[in-house]
């Protein structure tokens, strides 16, 4: 297990959240991933290995300038301004309104934010920046180390995240700077099966017109969980990119029989085409007692669900993204790796 850390992770810890009409502790939280490490410390199998920096570019393929810079600058600027706490936005120019690129802080970060659950501090810019790179080396130990495997263990997530969008605890799409990254490196098809508990709206709105980047997506049903307003299963790609999306949305309450189901579906299709890398954002929030999700899988299930990803038989890049029951996060993870690498070496 070739497991790549991002060492700036606890630059980013936001005072709090809105959660059903009340101002509660964030859920992405740094002890998330201090747990999910623990878990890794006493596996002979997993080597741990530090991030390269490949610079601004593999970024900049994906995510809009403006918005990077934005990212960049906007708490420094919030505190300039006088503010004190976290950015969080309150104001969006929803259709009606002008979207207009706006000089208030307020309406600038209303106009790239689409949730008000993801704040911005004074370490996020660096936190997020080392995790595509953790992400970008994890893509690189696969794809031209040609290993089998590795994980990027990092926060904050990044799925929910659009080109020039934040939301949903995510800031740039970890899985879609690798996605481009591999194609920039010259593959001509790569894969991504996103196994986190939520749509990976971003992901697929930034691949939405493209061929050469098959997004698939397990899921909540978006009719009664976040993000609501993207992952339908009729949302199949427009122009070049039709037939390049899948979305299986499941009911609450899914256990692993329904989501193996998915499971084999998303399959035939990352099989039928000619894949050259496996990304796969990978979230625990699917487990049943995941505080903000409800789903219904267990500790041993993620062995399964590991095995399950082995068989596509894929050079394969994780990503950590979501799972908020940070008692058990640590072992849920481990067995998604720990089935994947039983099931490699059978
Ligand atoms: N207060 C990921 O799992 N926030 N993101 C819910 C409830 C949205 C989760 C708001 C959850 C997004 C990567
Ligand atoms: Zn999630």
């Amino acid at each position: 297990m070739n497991i790549f850390l991002n060492d700036k992770v606890a630059l980013h810890e936001g005072q709090g959240e809105m959660h059903q009409g009340k101002f509660v502790p964030c859920f992405e939280s740094p002890s998330r991933l201090n747990n999910i490490l623990s878990a890794f410390e006493n596996e002979p199998e997993a080597t741990f290995l530090n991030a390269t920096d490949y610079g601004l570019q593999p970024i900049l393929d994906v995510h809009a300038t403006d918005y990077v810079e934005f990212l960049q600058n906007i708490h420094k600027d919030w505190l300039a301004a006088g503010n004190t706490g976290d950015v969080i936005p309150y104001i969006w120019p929803v259709p009606g309104l002008k979207r207009i690129a706006h000089n208030n802080l307020n309406a600038r970060v209303g106009y790239y934010a689409f949730s008000s659950d993801t704040p911005i501090m004074q370490g996020t810019w660096q936190a997020v920046y080392s995790g595509a790179q953790t992400a970008l080396s994890a893509l690189h130990c696969v794809f031209q180390g040609n290993k089998r495997m590795a994980f990027s263990l990092s926060r904050p997530p990044g799925h929910h995240a659009h080109r020039s969008s934040y939301g949903g605890y995510c800031f740039l799409n970890n899985a879609a700077i690798c996605a481009q990254q591999a194609i920039t490196l010259g593959a001509k098809k790569v894969a991504i099966l996103d196994v986190d508990f939520h749509h990976g709206n971003g992901t697929q709105d930034i691949f939405y017109e493209r061929n050469d980047v098959l997004t698939i997506s397990i899921h909540g049903n978006p009719e009664t969980n976040f993000p609501y307003y993207l992952g339908y299963s009729e949302e199949t790609g427009a122009d070049e990119g039709i037939g390049f999306n899948l979305n299986l949305p499941l009911d609450n309450g899914a256990d692993m029989k329904v989501w193996l189901q998915a499971f084999e579906t998303a399959a035939s299709k990352v099989k039928a085409m000619d894949t050259e890398v496996l990304i796969v954002p990978l979230g625990v929030d699917t487990f049943v007692d995941d505080p903000i999700s409800n789903f219904t899988l267990t500790t041993e299930d993620y062995l399964t669900m590991g095995e399950a990803i082995a068989r596509l038989d894929l050079p394969t890049v994780f990503i950590m993204e979501g799972g908020y029951d940070v008692g058990p996060i640590g072992q849920n993870v481990f067995n998604v790796l720990s089935g994947f690498n039983a099931e490699t070496n059978k």
